[in-house]
């Protein structure tokens, strides 16, 4: 193992001369299939690691059910105290975590950083919300009595989560689920998994320093058999799952038909729309980072550019001149502004897409190839280096492959519209509703762009760009994008289930609408 990377994983206490257990439900183990994480900036195989066995999977989910009926009787701001726990044990490690994302996912240091913060922020919230998940008493139309609406906790939660957020979008759903009163079973993406070891290593601590079970935090690393036999267990009551949009509409069936509960996060074809009377100083970086940053690999990251027509050939010009300053580097060197692709299979995607848009005519400005060995100096020549691209294609028409479907690779297509009418209807025109973000100093285009006929997306930003959500707003997508909210706004409401209690403190037992039923 290079020093690269040893001195990453020991200082995320990750063994370096050993296989990795990848299952966790209070002790490690995992006599499944080994899994390689493979570094995506060197090709270097970080680490071997355990996943689970079926049977390993089982018990784990058994442990997982009998530790929500543990959890579940902890009063929640008794629980909001252990995701304070957990949240400054993260904090101690953010670096160092933040730097294990980079060198298994490849994405930049600020970047890997910022997805541990984005944990912190969102336990942060959690802990606050422990002690203001409320109820409500509501007036009943009957003398003497009461409507009680009772947030309970809802059982066993199972995060099946990507590869491109591998700490944050779990931290979303452990913060809240466990300040909700469940037990929660991860199932990262078999390709991080050393992210969710050593995030799972801190979270346990944190369980059995306050003689809580492990188990209301496993973990369960495995391919596509373990996450299929997770999404079709009766013992698991939500699932939430970010993915492609593909194996979404899978998980969605399965659960819906033995009528679980399922929040969905899957693909996203964001546009920004830049309007004339925009600042394009703030305009252009941003668009900059929402399509070129994390190697094109957020479900937020912009993929379609719509600039007014009177000033298109600036903005393009500018855009170009930010992309000509981007050279592919080690993400762990704190200059780097472009990391790899996570996978090879995802450089094959990229070249796919970009012959496609090739070969329907579209102009490339910038970009349309991947990295020869002669621009990737030293221990980069193993990574997977694309140019990140811009693209015009032939036509505007939003109903054309090429603006349809969510490639997930740095490219941006861009187009020219005329007025913020017929830019609604472009960035409303795909099957997803991820992101979107208009640019504009006019009042009035905003009131139409956050109105009913604007924007249909679950994220409808004005002057900030599609990518880099805070933990506040309420995260999620609209369409195909699967409807679901995690981590702000009222995301928690999902994690409980709402009991609706009404009582009658009276001497009568009148029904209500004044229905009679007596002889
Ligand atoms: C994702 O790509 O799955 O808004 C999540 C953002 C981040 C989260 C992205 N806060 O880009």
């Amino acid at each position: 193992l290079s020093t690269r990377a040893s001195t990453i994983l020991s200082a995320v206490d990750i063994p370096t001369n050993e296989e990795v257990p990848g299952v966790y439900d209070g002790t490690w183990g995992g006599t499944g299939d080994i899994l390689e994480s493979v570094c995506p900036t060197t090709g270097e195989v970080l680490a071997r690691v355990q996943s689970a066995s079926p049977q390993e999977l089982q018990s784990a989910l058994e442990k997982t059910r009998e530790a929500y009926e543990i959890i579940r009787a902890v009063p929640a701001p008794k629980r909001g105290q252990i995701v304070r726990q957990i949240r400054e044990a993260l904090a101690a490690k953010r670096d160092e975590l933040g730097a294990l994302v980079s060198l298994e996912m490849g994405k930049i240091r600020s970047e890997g950083v910022g997805e541990v913060q984005e944990f912190i922020d969102i336990a942060d919230s959690a802990v606050g919300l422990s002690r203001m998940m409320n109820g409500r008493l509501v007036a009943s139309e009957r003398p003497g009595h009461s409507i009680l609406e009772v947030p309970n906790p809802l059982g066993v939660v199972a995060v099946l989560s990507a590869f491109n957020f591998p700490v944050a979008v779990y931290g979303w759903n452990l913060a809240l689920s466990l300040a909700a009163g469940n037990a929660t079973v991860w199932k990262p993406s078999p390709s991080t998994p050393l992210c969710s070891v050593a995030v799972t290593k801190i979270v346990a601590g944190v369980l059995e320093k306050n003689g809580l079970p492990g188990a209301v935090a496993s973990l369960i690393i495995g391919g596509r058999s373990v996450g299929e036999a997770i999404v079709e267990s009766e013992g698991v009551d939500m699932v939430s799952f970010t993915g492609s949009e593909h194996v979404g509409r899978q998980v969605g069936k399965v659960v819906q038909s033995r009528f679980g509960k399922v929040l969905l996060e899957l693909g996203g074809n964001n546009a920004v729309i830049i309007m004339a009377d925009a600042d394009l100083h703030l305009a252009v970086p941003s668009t900059f980072f929402g399509a070129a940053g994390t190697a094109g690999q957020r479900c937020t990251t912009t993929r379609r550019l719509y600039v007014q027509r009177s000033i298109a050939p600036e903005v393009i010009s500018r855009l170009q001149r930010l992309y000509a300053s981007l050279k592919p580097g080690d993400p762990l060197d704190s200059a780097t502004l472009l990391g790899p692709m996570h996978t090879r299979a995802a450089v094959g995607i990229y070249s796919s897409a970009v012959d496609k848009l090739r070969s329907e005519g579209a102009e490339i400005l910038c970009g349309g190839a991947v990295y020869g060995q002669d621009a990737l100096m030293g221990h980069l020549a193993g990574g997977n280096f694309v140019k990140p691209t811009i693209a015009i294609p032939k036509s505007v028409d939003v109903k054309a492959d090429i603006w349809q479907k969510e490639t997930f690779a740095p490219i941006l297509s861009v187009g020219v519209f005329d007025d913020l009418e017929e830019a609604i209807a472009l960035n409303n025109g795909v099957p997803q509703g991820l992101s979107s973000s208009l640019w504009t100093r006019d009042v009035r285009n905003v009131g139409k762009w956050i109105g009913p006929a604007g924007s249909d997306c679950g994220i409808v930003n004005v002057n900030v760009g599609t990518s880099g959500a805070e933990v506040g707003a309420a995260f999620g997508g609209n369409k195909t994008t699967g409807w679901g909210r995690e981590c702000g706004g009222d995301a928690w409401k999902q994690y409980v289930r709402w009991s609706a209690a009404t009582i009658n403190f009276s001497d009568e037992a009148p029904l209500a609408q004044g229905v009679s039923f007596s002889s």
